[in-house]
């Protein structure tokens, strides 16, 4: 039995992979784990039956066999100690890798999600133009130090882990910003973990669902 997860039927991304569930759909191709996707719509996410799986009616969920989820990092998280290849086996390491991925989800991808919001939805408020730049710097002193940590590192510990999985989607979250663009290893970080063949497969796979091609590339036995 394969795990299923949920995805958007039609992604406001228009097939960028910004969607939560590139995450989760990369890490399942890291660890090369087959999976399904179910593509869900916005009105199908808000009734009663999606709720039981997700309490805020939101993508991704994951189902595997009883186990159920939601959270994309309790899924992503999940999936690292079901499979070898996302969790150093290390002490130290491993846990290093928990506190990135926490990082990530917690002190990072924070200030990110503010800025994506003021952007949606604050556009024509007259505070606009004043607060993105606000938004901005608080965004450049996580990248700061972010970046300071990296230096001139491959990844955030030894070896690519779960941390790092999570952390390039997170920044991948602000292209188009203009802000990451201050911090070149962080570019290049970034463009590590996208070159990696685990992520290729899982963006080319959600961007077929956004060109019609609905889920068809899903499964990683290949
Ligand atoms: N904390 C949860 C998690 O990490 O799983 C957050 C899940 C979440 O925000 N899911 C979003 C969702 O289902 C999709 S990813 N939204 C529908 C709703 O809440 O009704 C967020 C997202 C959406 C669109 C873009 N985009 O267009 O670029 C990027 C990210």
């Amino acid at each position: 039995m394969r795990p299923v997860i949920t995805a958007f039927e039609a992604s406001p991304d228009r097939g960028e992979g910004l969607a939560r569930d590139m995450r989760v759909r990369w890490a399942l191709e890291e660890v090369a784990a087959a999976y399904d996707v179910r593509l869900v719509s916005f009105e199908e996410m808000k009734e009663p039956a999606y709720k039981r799986l997700h309490p805020f009616g939101q993508i991704p969920t994951y189902q595997d066999g009883d186990l159920e989820l939601f959270e994309s990092g309790a899924i992503v998280l999940h999936i690292a100690q079901q499979h070898s290849g996302l969790l150093p086996k290390d002490g130290q390491g491993r846990a290093s890798a928990l506190a990135w991925l926490f990082a990530a989800l917690n002190t990072v991808e924070p200030p990110i999600l503010e800025r994506e919001q003021a952007r949606f939805y604050e556009r024509d408020k007259l505070w606009y133009d004043d607060r993105i730049p606000l938004l901005d710097d608080r965004i450049r002193a996580r990248l700061n130090d972010l970046s300071r940590w990296l230096g001139e590192d491959e990844w955030l510990g030894d070896t690519f882990s779960v941390g790092d999985l999570m952390m390039v989607t997170v920044l991948r979250r602000l292209a188009g910003a203009g802000v990451l663009e201050d911090f070149p290893n962080l570019i290049a970080y970034v463009a590590r973990g996208v070159a990696r063949p685990a992520y290729k497969r899982a963006f080319a796979d959600q961007l077929a669902v956004f060109n019609g091609a609905g889920p068809t590339r899903h499964n990683t036995a290949r």
